[in-house]
């Protein structure tokens, strides 16, 4: 095999540094290796706390960094440090191609590593095309992530520091010396933390690292929505009718809503995106109150009480195109995806083509996808979303990072998004032009978040029990969860992505269904049980945007939860046991409900398992049956009712803000409240006492 490209001699990168995944070896840990005559610790770092650290002692990988590649006979290593986490690693390269590549590695990496600044199934989703690519990933965790799989699945990985977002996964000055100390070439940044941060973005290449994303001048002319309802104007982009100036103040407001915007009218914040700041006034009546939320809304999350308003559509689709830029001028798009079915602005389940776009409204939104892109000389990924309706189709923002639901376009198109945002961060040439990319088939994605459709959406951490992710063809998991994994309340309650293709819509419903119903996660609630109702609705079959399902309390109250409940039940001694019988030679499996310890525990050896509680009792309820208890760590941001009023079963109670997310706590039964400790403005922890109902 003839492998060109490959620089070295230098105390440069090898090129093939390519991780094989796992470096992990049983029984390793902390063993000393001698190292050109040095006695390194092989345990980087040497905290003994983390697998991942661990050496490979069988010289099958060579990575860069110290602690890998021992292989004394293949890699000369100088200069190691590794007690100080200071890594000055200098090395010959080794003519042997990463082990996961075999032979098939066919031209040299663009990068010998990237740091992949964030976590869960999107960290491990970039490591993923990183080997693919031979290029080796730098991983990064907060102490709570020690163990968590996205940084035992990095070449390497690193800690940033405790729990909080802010003093890790968003800590800018952490993340550059690890960048350092590792000697990773590139940041990837995902999605959300620090993604479509201009100023990290700046940092990053100041410090002679490449940016894998888009330029930090497109990221801010993005961020201001009133910025970019402007250039996509100038650009002949059809934005939604409204204003592309901030609005000073209500006067205004009322003035130019009279003039020509009409009502309804959306105040949005300029600062805003993805319905952060976004407050709708019905009629002049509610104006006040709607520019008054949205200012204060984004003074709070964006610190930027600049709003601008929009004529508001009553029942539009949520219709977005990928785009693809490189540096060299071309700019592709990989066609649209449909995002309608949305709570809380949230998105929960996507699907690409979109079921309301035809050829024609296709080729156009395309069109209007890459026109955007050029209009701020966009380079990499980044999506155009828009407002779908009556065929008529409107820009709202441009997000430009990696998103979430990348994955649908993935499948119908067959282009891996992340490679190409690598190579095009690399200077090399988009793989594909427009004419390469055929949409093919239907895909579907369906977000796997801890919370409790239930329950208002509730976000539900605590700890997964069994495990077993769904398989088969055309099924796809994006996972940062496994057995045993702790959901944290401190990060997003997305814990995986489940995506299925299939030659058409209603096939990969089908598909879908039968994935989500292979998809056993125990011990905690996750939005399976409602992916199931919706796919199965009717509205979802006429391709409807759903809104009134996702609006219909009723409805969302039915979505059964089966899952069992933690095992701290204070109800009477139950067990409940799977048992296989055998009726005529055909096997039944039964559930058998019993007093525990009955058997003396001499039972089959079935797993057992504590019953539901009763009555679907709140897991908010940690206090009793009528406290109502804070099922995440957060800031008050508005109480709903106060003491002594009736509240039905339902009924919002308050809102608590964590990460830029608005979590509504509910009434878990109708009753009068007793009690509310509580205050907007305060801190709040999971567990703290949010109400007493009686
Ligand atoms: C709108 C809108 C109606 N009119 N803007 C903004 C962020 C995105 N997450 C949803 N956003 C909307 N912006 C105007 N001028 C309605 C929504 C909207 C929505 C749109 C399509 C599909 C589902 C939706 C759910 C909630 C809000």
């Amino acid at each position: 095999m003839v492998v060109d490209g490959i620089r070295g001699g230098e105390g440069d990168d090898p090129g093939l540094d390519g991780d094989g995944g796992n470096d992990t070896i049983e029984g390793q840990t902390g063993s000393d290796v001698l190292i050109d005559g040095q006695g390194a610790d092989l345990l980087l770092g040497g905290d003994g706390d983390s697998d991942q650290h661990t050496l490979s002692p069988d010289g099958a990988r060579d990575e860069a960094n110290c602690g890998n590649g021992a292989n004394d006979s293949a890699v000369a290593i100088e200069g190691v440090d590794c007690a100080n986490r200071n890594c000055e690693v200098r090395y010959t390269p080794v003519l042997a191609p990463a082990p996961a590549l075999g032979s098939r590695v066919l031209s040299a990496p663009m990068f010998s590593k990237v740091l992949v600044a964030n976590r869960g199934e999107i960290a491990i989703r970039v490591m993923r095309t990183l080997e693919e690519l031979g290029v080796g990933s730098v991983g990064v965790y907060s102490e709570p992530d020690r163990e968590a799989p996205h940084a035992r699945r990095a070449s390497e990985a690193y800690l940033l520091g405790p729990g909080p977002a802010a003093e890790s996964y968003l800590n800018v000055e952490k993340l550059l010396e690890v960048a350092e100390q590792s000697g990773a070439e590139a940041v990837h940044p995902g999605y959300g933390f620090l993604a479509e941060n201009a100023p990290f973005a700046r940092a990053v290449e100041e410090a002679g690292l490449t940016w894998i994303g888009p330029p930090a001048d497109a990221i801010d002319a993005m961020g201001s929505k009133t910025r970019a309802r402007e250039l996509m104007q100038a650009a002949g982009v059809p934005i939604v009718p409204g204003t592309t100036d901030p609005v000073e103040d209500v006067e205004a407001a009322r003035k130019i809503i009279g003039e020509s915007v009409g009502y309804p009218v959306a105040i949005k914040a300029a600062g805003g995106g993805g319905g952060k700041g976004f407050r709708v006034a019905e009629t002049e009546k509610d104006l006040e109150k709607a520019f008054e939320g949205a200012a204060r809304e984004g003074e709070k999350f964006f610190s930027d009480a600049t709003v601008y308003v929009e004529r508001y559509l009553p029942d539009p689709r949520h219709v977005e195109v990928q785009v693809l830029a490189d540096s060299h001028g071309n700019v592709i798009h990989l066609f649209e995806r449909d995002c309608s079915v949305q709570r809380r602005h949230q998105k929960v389940i996507e699907e690409s083509p979109a079921p309301a776009v035809d050829p024609e409204l296709r080729e156009k939104i395309g069109k209007i996808g890459v026109d955007a892109a050029k209009a701020v000389n966009y380079r990499s990924a980044g999506t155009m979303e828009g407002l779908l309706q009556d065929g008529e189709y409107f820009f709202l923002e441009m997000n430009t990072r990696v998103q979430v639901e990348h994955c649908v376009t993935e499948m119908v198109t067959g282009i891996d998004i992340v490679r190409e945002q690598i190579k095009v961060a690399a200077g090399e040439e988009l793989a594909y032009g427009q004419d390469d990319v055929e949409i093919r088939g239907h895909a579907i994605e369906c977000r796997i978040n801890a919370e409790d459709a239930s329950k208002n959406f509730a976000p539900a951490p605590g700890r997964i029990g069994n495990y077993r992710e769904p398989s088969g063809p055309f099924v796809r998991v994006d996972s940062g969860a496994e057995a045993g994994y702790e959901v944290l309340p401190l990060y997003d309650p997305m814990i995986a992505k489940l995506i299925v293709w299939d030659s058409d819509r209603e096939f990969s419903t089908r598909r879908m269904l039968r994935a989500l119903d292979e998809y056993a996660i125990d011990g905690l609630k996750t939005l399976i049980p409602f992916h199931k109702a919706l796919l199965a609705s009717e509205q979802w079959r006429n391709g409807e945007t759903c809104r009134d399902l996702m609006e219909d309390k009723g409805w969302l109250k039915e979505i059964e939860y089966p899952a069992p409940a933690p095992a701290d039940d204070d109800d009477e001694e139950k067990v409940e046991r799977d048992y296989a019988v055998e009726v005529s030679g055909r096997k039944f499996e039964v559930k058998v409900i019993g007093a525990a310890g009955g058997a003396n525990g001499a039972g089959p050896a079935g797993p057992a398992k504590k019953p539901p509680k009763r009555a679907q009792r709140d897991k908010n309820a940690g206090g009793g049956p009528n406290e109502v208890t804070a099922p995440l760590q957060g800031n008050m941001w508005k109480v709903h009712v106060k003491e002594g009023d009736e509240v039905d079963e339902g009924q919002l109670l308050c809102v608590i803000e964590a990460m830029k997310m608005e979590n509504e706590i509910t009434a878990h039964k109708a009753g009068t409240v007793a009690e509310l400790p509580i205050e907007e403005g305060k801190p709040i922890s999971s567990g703290d006492p949010i109400a007493v109902i009686k």
